[in-house]
């Protein structure tokens, strides 16, 4: 007996021991996002948490909360800011209430090409929007893939501006989106990305709009078959990191976890493509059908969010300038 309540001692103490150690360094950032365990977006942050615990000797490392389980995002961009969660994985378009200059990136027919939006959002001009994040408790870390984003809906299939007459429309929690989807004849209707399925299946909504990888991901494409190619936005996805958080962290974290985030990016474009080609063959499998869409008209029509929100003089200049970009 007496020896057993000695193991039992020794193995608590040895226990503490190693808590109390392990306590003193190891970190595990908690990183939220709304998308499944096998989404890009998941699987880049698993693969950073990969390099970070090569790198720290598993010191450093991430947990991440995927399929929403921390809430809905614009809770968890609150909870970020609040420091509640460390990381979160989110569309640029949930940041466009709180810094203006995120909305640029997302602007409809902005970019040319996705070449063309890799360039603008791997240079300076993506390097001023992470800043720009800064006041408002967030640290942007990386840019991932969010291809390009196009119409679906349960009525009809859209092909024209007039197809498009008295469509209620979900759309991101973001004035811009609303906008856009206003000046394009729907009825535009911000919804949190979790309420989509039942919207469309209970017809509080006739449809919404998103890349082929979340139209496949959330089923939306049982209940919306008709999908049209509009492309009219390619507002990339952001990881950023609490403030709070990161200035917890010594000099060289911080230049681990931002190495770490950027080697994920590679990592997440080559996720990314071979997921957009199995979910375009898996919708179209299961019954969507695909539509082209009048897009000269379609980009006519978004002339006036232009006017409506590229207002101050730096937006402006950012507009020009990624025109510029060849
Ligand atoms: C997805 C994006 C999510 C979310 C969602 C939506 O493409 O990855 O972060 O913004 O769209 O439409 O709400």
């Amino acid at each position: 007996m007496k020896a057993v309540m000695k193991l039992v001692a020794t193995a608590a103490v040895g226990i503490m021991a190693t808590v109390g150690a392990a306590q003193a360094q190891q970190v595990t950032f908690r990183s939220s996002d709304t998308h499944p365990a096998d989404y890009p977006t998941v699987q880049a942050v698993e693969f950073m948490s990969e390099i970070l615990k090569k790198e720290t000797d598993g010191r450093l490392s991430i947990q991440v909360f995927h399929s929403g389980q921390l809430g809905e995002e614009r809770d968890t961009v609150q909870q970020t800011q609040f420091g509640v969660i460390d990381m979160l994985r989110v569309n640029l378009a949930l940041l466009n209430n709180i810094a203006p200059i995120t909305r640029v990136p997302g602007l409809p027919f902005l970019f040319r090409s996705e070449e063309h939006m890799y360039k603008v959002m791997d240079g300076e001009i993506g390097q001023e929007i992470m800043k720009a994040l800064e006041p408002h408790g967030l640290v942007g870390l990386a840019y991932y893939d969010s291809g390009t984003r196009n119409f679906y809906n349960s009525r009809r299939p859209v092909r024209t501006l007039e197809d498009m007459k008295g469509l209620k429309i979900r759309v991101q929690q973001s004035d811009l989106f609303i906008d856009t989807m206003r000046a394009l004849g729907a009825n535009p209707t911000p919804m949190p990305f979790g309420e989509v399925y039942s919207g469309l299946q209970t017809g509080v909504i006739d449809g919404a709009e998103n890349n082929w990888p979340s139209y496949h991901s959330t089923r939306h494409f049982e209940v919306s078959k008709y999908y049209s190619l509009s492309g009219h936005t390619m507002a990339p996805e952001i990881l950023v990191m609490s403030k709070r958080s990161w200035d917890k962290l010594s000099a060289e974290d911080q230049e681990l976890v931002r190495k770490a985030a950027q080697e994920s990016v590679a990592k997440m474009r080559e996720l990314w493509k071979e997921r957009e080609a199995q979910s375009r063959e898996a919708v179209i499998a299961a019954g969507a059908e695909i539509h082209e869409v009048d897009m000269d008209a379609f980009m006519k029509a978004v002339e006036p969010v232009y006017a409506k929100h590229v207002t101050d003089p730096q937006m402006q200049d950012m507009v020009e300038r990624i025109r510029a970009v060849q």
